[in-house]
């Protein structure tokens, strides 16, 4: 999977793919982050990527050309399955939203800055927008990182355990389980007992019934109703 981040903020995206799990998804090949600077397609000399709003207001947007422009300079070198658009206005951001993507090939995601971009770019430019919660961020930089790494973990093969994805918090609609390892009695803090049981069903069970407690009692809106 390849994914090409436009933004004027490249130097916020420089760190955050390059440890853990996402440099390992790098180095095997299966996720490739590319960072695009918008400013490279800025307008005249002074590369100029925002301008003032029409009907006036404070704030600037994102011009339409520079980002036109990059958008088609991409796409002339492969074919996106989304070109997709991080804005607190779009569709809230889940697990299920990081499958479906998991499974595509290329994407584009575009971060916004100040006031957002020309609204003719979502019409004509963008197949999806994302927001990553019902809070205002300073650009879109952020977002994408968090859509990234949600998304690269889920690409088969990139965590060393294949099925682990499978089992987070989420994945099936329950919190995860508390877990612990050595020492099982630390000062006297003692772990659950069926832990050390080696009882394999009955510590699923034990897993389940935690996470369903769990979920009940901090998450209900993701338990069916009934
Ligand atoms: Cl995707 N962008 C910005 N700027 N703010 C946000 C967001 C995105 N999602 C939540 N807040």
């Amino acid at each position: 999977m390849r994914i090409d981040i436009i933004t004027v903020l490249p130097e916020l995206l420089d760190s955050p793919f390059q440890h853990s799990i996402m440099k390992r998804a790098a180095d095997k090949g299966l996720l490739e982050v590319n960072l695009v600077q918008l400013r490279d397609y800025g307008l005249g000399q002074h590369k100029q990527v925002d301008d003032y709003q029409f009907g006036g207001g404070a704030g600037m947007v994102m011009m339409v050309e520079p980002i036109f422009n990059c958008i088609n300079a991409l796409k002339a070198q492969r074919i996106y399955d989304e070109v997709i658009y991080l804005t607190p206005d779009g569709e809230r951001f889940n697990q299920k939203i990081a499958n479906q993507l998991s499974l595509k090939g290329n994407i584009i995601l575009l971060c916004g800055h100040y006031k957002g971009v020309d609204e003719r770019i979502r019409e004509h430019l963008i197949t999806r927008e994302i927001s990553i919660g019902d809070y205002v961020l300073s650009g879109g930089e952020l977002a994408a990182a968090i859509l990234v790494d949600a998304i690269g973990r889920l690409i088969p093969g990139v965590l060393g355990d294949e099925t682990s994805a499978l089992f987070d918090s989420f994945q099936d609609d329950l919190l995860a389980p508390p877990v612990y390892t050595r020492p099982a009695n630390f000062q006297g803090w003692e772990i659950p007992e069926i832990l050390l049981s080696g009882h394999t069903a009955k510590i699923e069970e034990w897993r389940h019934d935690e996470a369903l407690k769990k979920t009940k009692s901090r998450r209900p809106d993701l338990l069916p109703e009934n």
